[in-house]
């Protein structure tokens, strides 16, 4: 699975209201999936790290950074 493939297969997953973005409250279950318990404590510091546009939801382009720096 390629790096675009994964961020779809995540949106797929996450993006529950199907409105092609990810926000705070689907950011939450995704990094419970990724990182486990211990990454909810700091998800709203790795939401805002990715939100490179600050428009409060993450876009795929935000979500294929968050996969490269943790090499998910
Ligand atoms: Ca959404
Ligand atoms: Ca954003």
């Amino acid at each position: 699975m390629n790096r675009n493939e994964l961020v779809e297969a995540l949106f797929e997953e996450f993006d529950t209201n199907r409105d092609g973005v990810i926000s705070r409250g689907e950011f939450v279950e995704l990094v419970r999936c990724l990182f486990g318990e211990h990454g909810v404590a700091t998800s709203r510091e790795i939401f805002d790290e990715f939100d490179a546009n600050h428009d409060n939801v993450i876009s795929r382009d935000e979500l294929v950074q968050l996969v490269i720096e943790h090499a998910i």
